[in-house]
């Protein structure tokens, strides 16, 4: 089946236009992948550092070009395709010198003549699955660390971007990773289940790294349990801004604009719901409904918070979001709702709304629990807004959906900050700051329905892609039983000053 991919804020460029891959080329992959393991993992991790190395400088060298190419195929901003561009920079920069630690430990044993060790070994060949809303960021998050640890890797990146998955994988490729060792394969949803159900029947995959909707990384979750794996998934948010009456409130507004809306609301990061202490909500609200009316949304290539959703699907998805508005919320922030269009003009849009697939940004105001908008995860130019009068019941709304991804709070009280910290249920929390913007080398991840607790980036995903081997080494000539030939020192236990 051809595709083609197409530029949603101009849909007449035709940005590729490719072949998707069927089961049987998916198996395929990872049988060559497979194959090819072995011999990559036998190459001196240093030296596979220094692949990492030539790769980081040859992104960095093609960074306009790359984060262009990021504008043009999936309409993120320009300003902002090249911040997602230098995450695979410096992801790469922190893993070239990886290389050359991949510490395993040497460990005493409670035997003479005996000595212990740890080692981290390669998984193998593993099976990455990425989103379209970071097509080069969030895979480099996988595909360096894997194919650094020894491991081989093969890459279905979102169907929505595969110009930009080729030209990432050419960049590998020019770097020095082999053919074999890391191939792309463009499929869709189903035929890439279906291929991967039969790779891990045949044994050709060890590790699966999901990133998409908690839906999906449900179905993934089973599969890869039936063959004893366990995924490293990283799925949906709904992620929750807490102000607190002491906040600098100019500083909320921002965060939460750029948060909210900024690559349209199509991170996994973006904010959900803004919670708003009683005693500033009204002065809030008006401050971030009319920053959200005077933002400027258009031409991603221009200076924009946002520019076109990733797709007409996604588009579709945002305007079926609308329809979960209900009675008792009021909606604010623009125009008109749901898509932009000469008829349904947003003030202050840059370029030809017509040409692309732009949509109006909306804060849902009114939102409770119990409420559709308190647990969906939108992915879309939606944000709900909500209040509180306590910062416990703030946590309990924050918490509530059972998602786990992103948080935020906004106070100048230490006090509000570790509590929030220590009851908030999820993995990453900022304070004083937007919900997105992780930087590379935190552990990235979720829990409950965003994630199984895996993380990625910096030392802690090297636990996904490594398995600790535990080894010991008795050189006494005889055969030395533990727990039971361990040497006896007495103490006298009645002893007392
Ligand atoms: C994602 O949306 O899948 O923290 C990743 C951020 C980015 C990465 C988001 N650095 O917003």
């Amino acid at each position: 089946m051809t595709f083609e991919s197409l530029n949603p804020a101009d849909l007449t460029d035709v940005v590729t236009s490719i072949e998707l891959a069927t089961a049987s080329d998916v198996v395929d992959a990872t049988r060559r992948a497979h194959a090819a393991q072995r011999a990559w993992s036998d190459i001196p991790a240093p030296a596979r550092g220094r692949v990492v190395a030539a790769v980081g400088r040859l992104v960095e060298a093609n960074k306009e070009a790359l984060a262009a190419l990021v504008t043009r195929e999936i309409g993120k901003p320009y300003a902002e395709a090249l911040g997602e561009v230098q995450e695979v920079i410096d992801t790469c920069d922190f893993f070239l010198g990886e290389g050359r630690r991949l510490y395993g430990q040497t460990v005493p044993s409670e035997l003479p003549a005996k000595q212990l060790f740890t080692h981290r070994m390669p998984v193998g060949t593993a099976f990455i699955i990425t989103a379209g809303n970071f097509p080069t960021a969030v895979p480099s998050w996988y595909l360096v660390p894997a194919l650094l640890c020894g491991n081989t890797v093969v890459w279905k990146p979102g169907e929505v971007s595969p110009a930009i998955a080729t030209a990432l994988t050419a960049l590998f490729h020019a770097g020095g990773v082999p053919a074999d060792v890391l191939i792309a394969v463009i499929a869709d949803g189903p035929t890439t289940y279906s291929g991967l159900e039969t790779a891990l029947d045949e044994g050709l995959v060890q590790k699966v790294g999901f990133t998409g909707s908690t839906a999906v990384g449900r179905q993934i979750g089973e599969l890869c349990g039936r063959h004893l794996q366990t995924p490293c998934l990283e799925l949906g948010g709904k992620n929750p801004m807490v102000v607190m009456p002491d906040a600098d409130l100019d500083l909320a507004v921002e965060g939460a604009l750029f948060g909210g809306f900024g690559a349209a609301g199509q991170r996994c990061t973006s904010l959900g719901t803004l919670w708003v202490h009683d005693d500033v909500y009204a002065d809030l609200r008006a401050r971030f409904v009319s920053a959200v009316e005077s933002a400027v949304v258009g031409d991603p290539t221009k200076d924009v918070l946002y520019g076109p959703l990733i797709s007409p699907t996604y588009l579709a998805n945002h305007e079926r979001n609308l329809g979960l508005v209900a009675d008792h919320h009021t909606t604010h922030g623009s125009t008109g709702l749901g898509r932009i269009t000469s008829d349904n003009p947003r003030a202050g849009f840059v370029g030809d709304p017509d040409a692309g697939v732009f949509a109006h940004p909306t804060v849902v105001e009114g939102i409770t629990p119990g409420d559709a908008l308190y647990d969906t995860e939108t992915f879309g130019p939606l944000v709900g807004l909500g209040r509180f009068s306590s910062l416990d019941e703030a946590i309990e709304l924050a918490n509530g959906h059972g998602y786990g991804l992103s948080s935020s709070i906004y106070t100048t009280s230490p006090e509000s900050v570790w509590r929030f910290r220590s009851r908030i249920s999820a993995g990453m929390v900022s304070v004083n700051n937007s919900t997105s913007g992780a930087e590379a080398h935190l552990p990235f991840g979720g829990n409950g329905r965003s994630g199984n607790g895996s993380r990625q980036s910096g030392v802690w995903v090297l636990d996904q892609f490594t398995r600790w081997q535990a080894m010991n080494w008795d050189w006494s000539g005889r055969l030395q039983k533990a727990q039971m030939d361990v040497a006896d020192l007495p103490s006298d236990a009645s002893f007392r000053l």
